[in-house]
């Protein structure tokens, strides 16, 4: 005969309550790396402060670009293939915006929208692999002495 053990429930032990069910995890990517370059028109000038810009491989560039007070004309930023900013900025508007259907465009790679004097924009993009690329303002007239190299580094 078994010996029967009366289940002994008492309602006053109650039963602690679970522990709460932790956050699911889910694997989620890093986010991806920002670098953060910035650039600007040279004073009133028809140039960029700097001749080139630097980036690693991978992640996104996030490139502002400012036209100071004191210039007097409108300004851009076209990232395209090395080799392609004068093309580039022959088939864009005499106020330097993309002109729909040109061949040169797929050479383009990134770009702000033209700014006057005192303003400032930014633009965020993958960055392309290791490599040169161009920069160039194409405002007409502009794409001869406004221009620069970024130059994208192999990540270590
Ligand atoms: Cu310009």
């Amino acid at each position: 005969m078994y010996r029967l053990i009366p289940l002994l429930c008492c309602l006053s032990c109650s039963v602690p309550p679970a522990d709460p069910a932790p956050p699911a995890v889910s694997v989620t990517q890093a986010e991806p790396k920002i670098q953060e370059l910035t650039i600007a028109a040279r004073g009133n000038l028809m140039a960029f402060d700097q001749g080139e810009l630097r980036a690693r491989a991978g992640g996104k560039i996030r490139l502002t670009f400012s036209n100071p007070k004191n210039a007097s004309m409108n300004h851009n930023i076209f990232i395209v293939q090395a080799g392609n900013s004068q093309a580039v900025a022959e088939q864009c508007s005499a106020e330097g915006l993309v002109e729909p259907n040109a061949d040169a465009m797929k050479s383009i790679i990134a770009h702000s929208e033209t700014i006057g004097p005192g303003q400032k924009t930014t633009i965020e993009f993958e960055t392309p692999p290791p490599g040169r690329y161009e920069y160039v303002c194409t405002v007409r007239g502009h794409s001869q002495t406004m221009r620069g190299w970024l130059i994208v580094e192999p990540s270590p």
